[in-house]
């Protein structure tokens, strides 16, 4: 059972469903599957939504929130978030429950509900336990919500364990319909998006490492899906940074089936990062992303080395 009472209880109060910085579909869909089902909530984007999420929620007709209120009157349902700060500011709230699937869970205050299923490849399967764990009735609009979160965290279901196709059939008997989401998902991208892509890969520098390949890239938005495509090229570890004029700086890293299967991390090698620079990092083995302020290329760099250590440990 993931829910106990108090977190029934919770669920009965005003929700304010808060989803992660530039939100993924997961998030979002995690979020717009809550909303359809409870009538007393909001959804609460603080910065920023994914042109992927942006095409999910714009399936259904609801109005997001931009900036979260200081104090919610209510239960605070924060979504695909390992930590507050990738979902912040958190309002202060009577109750605060987690709904997460990252590797890692920290920060959280003290009385924070956490619902952590790590053996879960989506926040929005996680969702569709909850929801079964009420007793509530999920609608059509739901269920195809839902799918879209489980095939885009899923890589298109390349990640998929059992329980991922289990969750997506009974999403399909509730009335989730697959073409749909690939409709919805699969849909041309943007010019700008395409142009980074393209960007990225002209900037792509190479190396090998052993029987391993490390690429590198820089641009100014897209890093994960710029580090993504650099997998599919080949790959088998993708390090692409972008950086403001304020100094912050963005890390997003994907790397291959094939050497995650062989004991490669990549949440660890950027958590040690945050270690030396400070800043966030999370994610899950084989797709990871850090947060945090510096040169884009020197924080690129140190992480590429990391990845040379630790290549160098693998069996
Ligand atoms: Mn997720």
């Amino acid at each position: 059972m993931l829910l106990n009472e108090k977190i029934k209880d919770a669920f009965k109060d005003e929700l304010l469903l808060l989803v992660h910085h530039h939100a993924d579909v997961d998030s979002v869909a995690s979020a717009i599957g809550l909303n359809t089902i409870f009538e007393n909530s909001t959804i609460c984007a603080s910065d920023g939504i994914s042109s992927h999420g942006q095409k999910v929620a714009s399936t259904v007709d609801i109005q997001i929130m931009e900036k979260p209120p200081e104090i919610w009157e209510g239960t605070v349902v924060a979504l695909d978030s390992p930590n507050p700060e990738h979902c912040g500011p958190v309002p202060e709230a009577k109750q605060i429950i987690v709904i997460d699937h990252h590797t890692k869970i920290e920060g959280w205050p003290e009385g924070t509900e956490i619902i952590h299923q790590p053996q879960r490849t989506s926040t929005a399967e996680i969702i569709l336990e909850v929801i079964k764990e009420l007793e509530l009735e999920i609608t059509e609009t739901c269920a195809t919500v839902l799918l879209s979160g489980i095939y885009t965290d899923t890589g298109q279901f390349r990640h998929a364990n059992k329980e991922t196709f289990s969750a997506a059939s009974d999403l399909a008997k509730a009335g989730a319909d697959p073409q749909e989401v690939i409709n919805i998902l699969d849909s041309e991208r943007p010019m700008i998006q395409k142009t980074t892509f393209l960007k990225a890969a002209q900037r792509m520098k190479w190396r090998q490492e052993g029987k391993w390949l490390i690429a590198q890239s820089f641009v100014g938005s897209f890093e994960s899906g710029s580090a993504r495509l650099m997998i599919v090229l080949g790959a088998d570890i993708a390090l692409v940074a972008s950086g403001n004029k304020k100094g912050e700086m963005r890390l997003s890293t994907r790397a291959s089936n094939r050497i995650v299967s062989e004991g490669f991390n990549l949440t660890k090698i950027l958590e040690e990062i945050a270690e030396i620079n400070g800043g966030s990092a999370g994610g899950h083995p084989g797709a990871a992303g850090y947060n945090g302020k510096g040169d884009p290329e020197a924080i690129s760099e140190i992480a590429r080395q990391k990845c040379v250590d630790s290549i160098r440990q693998l069996p």
